[in-house]
């Protein structure tokens, strides 16, 4: 109890009699105040938030969360009430007071496994995304399908539009990783230093974008083009205005308006890089729900099959005989299953587990 009650306001603690003395009176006024904010950066306790309907000039607001907000994390993309001083003036602090229900959560678990306390560390990556740009270097470093498959089950499951965004299309060709995803309709882009941006720019338009992939494969790169005074259009996105380091954080850019579009450009959301997407939150059935191509083959698995390779009568097993998907799409819909049983580390070992699918790796 006594760690319980470190997290209410003084104003809660119920030594007082009657209900009139609550807070309530006193703080809904105020909250009644509360302005709408969009949280873009996120840093060390301090949220940096631009007011709904501020033009791209107007200064961004920081905010700290107020107390009575407890546990509720407030992440980038978090739709806000302020209150206090939102002037955004040099030392001017806001409070955060309010987190308006979330459209889209995406989360990642620093590993598969649920039983390891990893496993159970959940992390929300961003809040009210429309669309995951799953983005993956070509080469340097290699296009990973795993990991592309670990970033689909995450978005299908958070109900976030993925988007294959395939870089340095200057050092190889996209063959191999498009052959793969064949059976899938996964829109994709392909993006090379001297490409011009348009059909990308035209996906991003009017939507909540988030960049996930391993660290050097050109997110930020990619965000710098798109936006291209980011280091200058906020204060907060040091991270980006350094150039080719690593991201360190999540950090929520305003696209630039569309020539000849109108309405909301949309905005885009550079991810530091994950060495992997653990999916321990992600039940056994959604699992399935980031393989459509496998999909309509478990109809004639027996009831409650587990689809693993050890299963008996999976259909899935004839449904790729049959030519019907990919046996790799398989073979890694089933390395996500027998990962998230705890068999084996996701990370790194893909090679080793994969030898004739360099591709394989997550
Ligand atoms: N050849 C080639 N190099 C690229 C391309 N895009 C990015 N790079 C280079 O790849 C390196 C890594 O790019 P970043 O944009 O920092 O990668 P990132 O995904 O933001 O990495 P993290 O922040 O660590 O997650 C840089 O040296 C870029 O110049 C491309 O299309 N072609
Ligand atoms: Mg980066």
């Amino acid at each position: 109890m006594a760690t319980r009650r470190r997290e209410y306001d003084e104003d809660d603690v119920r030594v007082r009699p009657g209900k009139s003395s609550r807070p309530r009176t006193r703080t809904r006024p105020r909250h009644a105040d509360a302005v709408d904010g969009f949280v873009i950066a996120v840093d060390r306790g301090r949220y940096t938030c631009v007011l709904a309907g501020a033009d791209p000039e107007d200064p961004t607001v920081t905010a700290m969360r107020a107390r009575e907000l407890g546990r509720k994390s407030v992440v980038v993309g978090d739709r806000v009430g302020l209150v206090g001083d939102t002037s955004g003036a040099a030392g001017a602090l806001a409070r955060i007071v309010r987190i308006a229900e979330r459209s889209s959560v995406l989360r990642r678990t620093a590993d598969d496994d649920e039983t390891t306390a990893e496993g159970r560390l959940e992390r929300v990556v961003v809040a009210n995304a429309d669309q995951l740009v799953i983005v993956s270097a070509l080469a340097d470093p290699p296009p990973r399908t795993g990991f592309i498959d670990r970033c689909l089950v995450a978005a299908y499951d958070a109900g976030i539009a993925p988007l294959l965004c395939l870089t340095k299309a200057d050092l190889a060709g996209p063959e191999q990783v498009l052959g793969y995803y064949a059976e899938l309709e996964l829109p994709y882009v392909l993006v090379r230093p001297d490409s011009d941006l348009d059909a990308l720019r035209a996906l991003l338009a009017g939507r909540v974008s988030v960049l996930v992939g391993h660290s050097g494969v050109g997110k930020s790169t990619l965000v710098n083009r798109l936006v291209p005074d980011a280091a200058r259009a906020v204060g907060v996105v040091s991270a980006i205005g350094r150039g080719r380091h690593t991201s360190t954080s999540a950090v929520a850019l305003r696209l630039p308006p569309a020539p000849g579009a109108c309405g909301d450009p949309g905005w885009i959301v550079d991810t530091p890089g994950v060495r992997s997407f653990g999916l321990a939150h992600v039940s056994a059935e959604s699992l399935l729900h980031g393989f459509p191509d496998l999909v309509e083959g478990t109809v004639d698995c027996p009831p409650n099959c587990p689809h693993t390779a050890d299963a008996p009568d999976c259909a899935l097993d004839a449904w790729v005989a049959a030519g019907r998907a990919d046996p790799r799409r398989l073979a890694s819909y089933r390395r996500l299953l027998a990962s998230r049983s705890g068999e084996g580390d996701p990370r790194g070992e893909a090679d080793q587990r994969n030898p004739g699918d360099p591709l394989a790796g997550s």
